[in-house]
């Protein structure tokens, strides 16, 4: 059986976690602790030289990085129901979407990021709680005009596609960092129309067993 790598609140795993559960594949889940540092332990740092989760091991061993890559990858392997569509424009713009989310909000807002912030730049919970809201406002008032084109059930699909696999968790995320969603009315009903499946429920964070119990 394959193995994830993650943690419960890790974005980036939450992503991992949807698209597994919505392809149908159980995993082995593994916890990397990444409030105790974990990640940049030895151990880790042999699956993933950055030093992040998710990685994702295959049954040969093969440790495969970068939540996008290891969608990519399951989508490859487990064909149905795909992740991503075959017409070339629709496909494009949502991986355009889903990067939105994976490369310009989520990395300025990851723990390292964070923890440099309040090192080198002297922020405190305040400092940091404002840099995470804009820069995660700024990216989805981009995107709430994009989803703002189409009335889809989804971003731009009867079902859910990569996008979704991203939004859900970021949005997660908004939620903790006390982002006002009223501002993404499309953005906020499609991640209840997510949340109301199973699969997504499956992924969820508090769904995951190294998350705590209260
Ligand atoms: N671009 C990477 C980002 C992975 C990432 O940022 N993971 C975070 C958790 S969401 C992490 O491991 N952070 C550990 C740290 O910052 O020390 C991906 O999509 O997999």
């Amino acid at each position: 059986m394959m193995k994830l790598h993650g943690y419960w609140r890790s974005s980036a795993s939450y992503r991992v976690r949807i698209a597994l559960a919505l392809k149908g594949v159980e995993v082995e889940h593994a916890a990397v602790n990444l409030r105790d540092g974990e990640q940049g332990e030895a151990e880790h740092k042999a699956r993933n030289p950055q030093g992040f989760v998710p990685v994702l091991e295959l049954e040969d061993g093969t440790e495969l990085t970068q939540s996008l890559a290891i969608m990519d990858y399951l989508d490859a392997t487990f064909r149905e129901p795909s992740l991503m569509p075959g017409e070339p424009i629709l496909r494009s713009k949502i991986l355009s979407a889903s990067l939105i989310i994976a490369s310009d909000v989520s990395p300025i807002q990851n723990l390292s990021v964070l923890r440099y912030l309040r090192a080198e730049y002297e922020q405190d919970d305040h400092g940091v709680t404002q840099w995470v809201r804009h820069w995660i406002s700024n990216g989805f008032s981009a995107l709430e005009r994009i989803a703002a084109e189409s009335d889809t059930p989804f971003l731009l699909t009867d079902r859910p596609m990569f996008f979704e696999c991203c939004l859900v968790p970021q949005v997660y995320n908004a939620r903790r960092y006390g982002v006002d969603m009223a501002r993404f009315p499309r953005l906020s009903e499609i991640d209840a129309r997510c949340r109301g499946l199973p699969e997504f429920q499956r992924a969820a964070p508090e769904s995951q067993a190294d998350a705590p119990s209260e």
